[in-house]
């Protein structure tokens, strides 16, 4: 069987305004990537996912894109972007761009033509509606404000947008607008990308008729809706086909069995999930609790279409400070939730900066705040009379800017980010947790990701192996083991999410047999020789081979 390239491939992604600033402007920038390629390559990942460069008022940091085929200039030109794309290429690794589909900026040409007049040919390319007794035409919030519609005064009608009021939503209904981003992505293939990380795709059908919603704020009637698949069958048909490269789909609230439509390798559609609940809170239980709901996935439909392991991205904070422990046991907690991503089914994900444990922030004022979708939020609650300091607590753990803190490279100032004024404040504690750090230390999170991922370029089990649970981890929530078997391998992994040590009696598919230990993320292990049980301290991790 032809093996697919990406399926045994780890994911780096690169949110390149924080990763490294090569001319002191205080924005990353595409230069900067390219001198830091070493660092990537030297975890031995293969696919780079680089977040929107495109052309763009940068209200959403580049998720708002006023021209698809031009390149933001805090980010660089054209030139350097091929420059990074070659580099990406010599060093045999592959590049997939962050695509924004469902909306533009306001200040896209497509946008301010639609928005001229009724009769303007480009009107239909955006979602307008008429006022319903005298407001929006329907209840609906967006992610990132109040009403998901905005009066457009000199047309005197509402349009529609998913997020902020800037990014209003193409109109996937008209064949113009498909045919114009078929058109788009396929002279992006053509300049030689790997693929597509394809932003909020299940967004792209609404709703007939724009109903209400019997419950606004639960903003699910946003996605997944009917004739979704539609398009994506019709997108892969028209713009994919053809070209040996790799689709993920950004999709929050998809079941297992939901996101088997997206990415089934007989429907067509894409190739791999990037999947998620969007919750207010989810503690490390709740995280568990997905992930094993994910279990239909790795149990029934694994092997029938692909989906992603991560914990962290852009938008999602620091896993080490959200699902973890980012105090006294922050070197162990990131490696026993690297180690759970990466022997889980899935592609692994990694988010710059979690390869050597960075953490969440608190900045003291919103002012130091740049995330849209938080500003907005703190000033809509605010303007409703709560109280400032409250609103800003309550904000602060969820904000997108957990993690968009800038790369912390050495002890330098600005962590060595940037010889300038940096875009948003660096990290307090990058004084001791950086790149530079974790690179003289054979301990380090750095050296326990590497020895991860050859783990996985030796042993086709990581990749391929069935999935089973070991209803032994029931005997405390914060436990989670697994073993994972391809033929005649199988791998036994434990794993202790809580403060305190565990207790786990030994699986019972443990009689009679060795245990080899891969790989653990204490240095001293414990004899285990016979013994009924054993002991998992505090955030511990284990990989056993089973002879
Ligand atoms: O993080 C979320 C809400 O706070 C998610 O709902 C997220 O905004 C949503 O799933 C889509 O995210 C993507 O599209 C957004 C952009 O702001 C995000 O950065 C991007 O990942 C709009 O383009």
């Amino acid at each position: 069987m032809k093996k697919i390239w990406w399926k045994e491939a780890v994911v780096y992604q690169v949110y390149w305004r924080s990763f490294y600033d090569s001319d002191g402007d205080g924005f990353g920038d595409l230069e900067g990537v390219i001198q830091k390629l070493d660092h990537i390559q030297g975890l031995g990942v293969d696919i780079i996912w680089l977040n929107p460069v495109y052309e763009s008022p940068d209200l959403d940091n580049g998720y708002d894109i006023s021209d698809y085929e031009a390149i933001m200039p805090k980010a660089g030109t054209i030139e350097t972007w091929d420059r990074l794309l070659a580099e990406v290429h010599r060093r045999g690794m592959k590049l997939i761009m962050d695509l924004v589909v469902n909306h533009t900026s306001d200040r896209h040409p497509w946008f301010v033509e639609s928005r001229s007049s009724r009769d303007n040919p480009k009107r239909d390319w955006y979602i307008w509606q008429d006022a319903k007794d005298g407001g929006p035409p329907n209840n609906w919030r967006s992610y990132f404000a109040p009403s998901a519609w905005e009066l457009d005064a000199a047309t005197d009608q509402y349009y529609f947008h998913s997020f902020a009021v800037e990014q209003p939503d193409l109109n996937w209904r008209n064949p113009e607008v498909r045919e114009a981003v078929y058109g788009m992505m396929k002279r992006w293939l053509d300049r030689g990308i790997d693929g597509f990380r394809l932003d909020a795709i299940a967004l792209l059908a609404k709703p007939d008729g724009y109903p209400d919603a019997e419950k606004p704020e639960d903003i699910r009637y946003l996605t997944n809706n009917p004739g979704l698949h539609d398009y994506l069958r019709e997108m892969n048909a028209r713009a994919f086909a053809g070209y040996d490269i790799v689709t993920v789909g950004e999709a929050a609230y998809v079941t297992p069995e939901e996101g088997l439509k997206f990415v089934g390798e007989d429907r067509g559609e894409l190739d791999m999930l990037f999947h998620f609940e969007v919750c207010d809170e989810m503690p490390v239980w709740d995280m568990l609790r997905y992930k094993r709901i994910q279990r239909r996935w790795y149990e029934g439909l694994w092997g029938k279409g692909s989906n992603s392991q991560f914990l962290n991205n852009h938008d999602h904070t620091r896993q080490v400070t959200r699902y973890g422990n980012d105090g006294t046991y922050r070197v162990q907690s990131a490696k026993l939730l690297a180690t759970m991503l990466h022997t889980l089914p899935g592609i692994p994900y990694i988010y710059q900066g979690e390869e050597i444990g960075m953490t969440g922030v608190r900045f003291p004022s919103i002012e130091d705040y740049n995330d849209i979708a938080m500003k907005n939020r703190y000033a809509e609650e605010t303007g409703m009379g709560r109280d400032p300091a409250t609103t800003l607590a309550s904000l602060q753990p969820l904000s997108r800017d957990n993690s968009r803190t800038p790369m912390q490279w050495d002890d330098s100032p600005n962590a060595g980010f940037t010889a300038g004024d940096p875009w948003i404040k660096i990290n307090h504690n990058y004084r001791e947790l950086n790149v530079a750090r974790d690179l003289a230390d054979p301990d380090s999170i750095y050296a326990y990701y590497r020895r991860l991922i050859a783990l996985r370029k030796e042993n086709e089990v990581m990749t391929y192996g069935e999935f089973e649970e070991c209803p032994e981890w029931a005997e405390d929530e914060h436990l989670y083991v697994y073993t994972r078997t391809l033929n005649d391998v199988s791998w036994l992994i434990l794993l202790n999410h809580g403060d305190n040590a565990a207790e786990l009696r030994w699986p019972e598919r443990t009689k009679g047999r060795k245990l080899r230990l891969l790989l653990g993320n204490y240095p001293e292990q414990v004899a285990e020789d016979g013994a009924e049980v054993t002991v998992l301290r505090p955030h511990e991790a284990r990989i056993y081979a089973l002879a």
